[in-house]
């Protein structure tokens, strides 16, 4: 690792820019540090371990997924995007991009702090889903909404650095992380779209009062529309990261710079129209339309697998370009002792089970098997709980040090690897649990219970205590976390000569980028008619032929 970080580039944050992005930072471990507290009481409710009492599991559920799958992930995202700018496009962020960032990080953080007050004040507890005829309060919702303006605003800021760069490099390719950030930020304006009208023309005239009934199986499917690009906007980011940083890291090259956009243009394309997987056993969709969207769905893995070969192919260039023997020789080259590349490394592995179960969940049929089970449950916290977030930590390790001019030591690195360790562990047994306690028909989204001691129920108990040892796990990996991310910006020693901020080189002998790629107008357009094929005909329908709206209901 040592000699990784003494080949720098020497690359140094500039004050204005590198505050603009620690204050995201700042919100996102917050968020980490309180989700974990919330995720480890759950899980040991949930086992029956402890009993709280008066503590409301849905409420810890809810505190849980807003703060983990919402909060942090989209002020880590808005944070890491501005550094990859600030590093490729010209070195500081322009003054307009600047504001706009500080506009859009307050009024994210005004809006987490409505809601998560909601939810701790048990008016919000809804789940991260937040589904009708379940009611929060409207500010919940109207706190949603300012988050969701407030990235807005950040994308802003993305696409205008972007353009400044373009402007003042006619005629040229973008850097690669440039393009990879307009291209999540362009889906995520795409998807917020649905949550947007959902929350505006739905949940908060409801919410007041001035309607009575909600059309549910509407509400679910514009959630959905956004719900599934959004694992997306998760997961890209730790597609930028496997493409652009991981190969300077490992000490190699960029395999293809075309196939890289390439993938980023298929996600911006088929993320959308593929929402009905999560509503295949909804009533109230023609089969037909969700057949539509399941095979969609199958469309946008491939850029999935693509991306598979690529970061292998550059993990085994890497290898033999430092003489590697044999068909696997180049295994052993990689940097195993560096966080930097073991963290997100963790997470890529756990993509391979993590990715063949979103194709079960696809399955239109397979899917009844494990719908509203735990499978589920085991499957997003293997895809973002461990791809998505240990590539984020990944990230972490360098770049909190590269903003606040520190170093990574050595004791921090080792503790780095316990903490990669403790997480993929935990979540190997969390996860497992969950797969299996979900084929035996666990349902997701209950407290603890044993259904009047029915011996099915009672067979699921034991899962149920092997979720909570994981939990526990990774209880402590994230609080190793927490802890490491305060040294690294405020305790580590500080170093002169500008930090790595590692941006890999496209090896010489790939092909060219075709300029096509980068015609924006030409792929939102496609984009925006795939979705109208995928949605218009069974939203009208929805519409046309609503049932009976819900009033609202306050269970918990
Ligand atoms: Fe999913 C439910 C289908 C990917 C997240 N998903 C969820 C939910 C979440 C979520 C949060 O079709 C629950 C929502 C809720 O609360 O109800 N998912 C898929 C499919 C994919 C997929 C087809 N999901 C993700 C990702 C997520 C995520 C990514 C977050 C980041 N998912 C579903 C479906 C449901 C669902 C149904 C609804 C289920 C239900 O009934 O409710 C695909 O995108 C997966 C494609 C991925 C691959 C894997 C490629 C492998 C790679 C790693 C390579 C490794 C290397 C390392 C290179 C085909 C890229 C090698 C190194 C060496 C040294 C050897
Ligand atoms: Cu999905």
């Amino acid at each position: 690792m040592e000699k990784a970080q003494s080949g720098a580039a020497g690359f140094r944050f500039q004050p204005k820019d590198s505050r603009l992005i620690l204050a995201h930072m700042a919100v996102a471990f917050t968020a980490i540090f309180l989700g974990a507290i919330a995720g480890l009481l759950q899980g040991l409710v949930r086992g029956g371990v402890i009993d709280l009492g008066p503590v409301n599991y849905y409420q810890l559920l809810t505190a849980h997924g807003v703060l983990m799958a919402l909060v942090f992930t989209t002020f880590f995202i808005v944070g890491y995007l501005y550094s990859g700018l600030v590093r490729t496009c010209g070195g500081t962020l322009t003054e307009f991009s600047r504001r706009l960032g500080w506009i859009g990080f307050w009024l994210m953080t005004v809006g987490t702090a409505i809601a998560a007050f909601l939810i701790i004040a048990n008016k919000a507890t809804v789940l991260y889903t937040f589904y009708a005829p379940m009611k929060a309060s409207p500010f919940f919702y109207i706190g949603l909404a300012l988050v969701v303006v407030g990235s807005w605003i950040g994308a802003w800021a993305v696409f205008a650095q972007y353009r400044w760069w373009k402007k003042e490099h006619k005629g040229k390719l973008s850097p690669l992380f440039a393009f990879m950030a307009v291209a999540t930020m362009g889906l995520w304006l795409i998807a917020t779209l649905g949550v947007a009208l959902e929350v505006l023309l739905q949940l908060i005239p409801w919410s007041f009062g001035w309607v009575d009934t909600i059309n549910v199986v509407l509400s679910r499917t514009l959630f959905w529309y956004f719900g599934h690009p959004l694992v997306y906007f998760w997961l890209m980011p730790a597609y930028i990261v496997w493409y652009v940083n991981i190969p300077k890291i490992i000490g190699g090259k960029i395999f293809s710079d075309a196939l890289a956009r390439l993938a980023f243009i298929m996600f911006l394309l088929l993320s959308t129209p593929v929402g009905f997987h999560h509503q295949l056993t909804e009533p109230g969709i023609a089969s037909g339309w969700k057949f539509l969207q399941v095979a969609l769905t199958f469309s946008v893995a491939i850029p999935s697998l693509m991306t598979a070969f690529a970061v292998l192919a550059t993990f085994e260039s890497a290898g033999r370009a430092r003489g590697a023997k044999g068909l696997f020789g180049w295994i052993r080259m990689l940097p195993w002792k560096d966080v930097r590349f073991v963290a997100p490394l963790v997470g890529m592995l756990s993509f391979i089970p993590g990715g063949a179960g979103g194709l079960v969940n696809t399955s239109y049929q397979l899917n009844q098997v494990v719908h509203n089970t735990l499978w589920v449950v085991g499957h997003f916290h293997l895809t973002v709980g461990t791809v998505v977030i240990l590539t984020f930590f990944g990230v972490s390790y360098w770049l909190i040090p590269a903003l606040t001019g520190r170093k990574l030591t050595a004791g921090l690195n080792k503790l780095g690897l316990v903490q990669t360790g403790l997480w993929a562990l935990g979540m190997l047994i969390m996860s497992g649990a969950m797969h299996a306690a979900g084929l035996l028909g666990t349902p997701r989204r209950t407290a603890f219970t044993t259904y009047g001691d029915d011996p099915i129920a009672l067979g699921w108990l034991t899962y149920q205590q092997v979720m909570a040892i994981g939990g526990v796990f990774l209880f402590i990996s994230a609080m190793l976390m927490v802890w490491i991310v305060i040294r690294l910006a405020f305790f580590a020693p500080r170093t002169e000569e500008g930090v790595d901020y590692p941006i890999g080189e496209v090896a010489e002998e790939a092909a060219s980028t075709p300029a096509i790629l980068e015609r924006w107008p030409l792929w939102v357009t496609v984009a925006i008619c795939l979705i109208l094929v995928a949605y218009t005909i069974p939203i009208a329908h929805l519409i046309q032929y609503a049932p009976p709206g819900s009033p609202p209901f306050q269970p918990y």
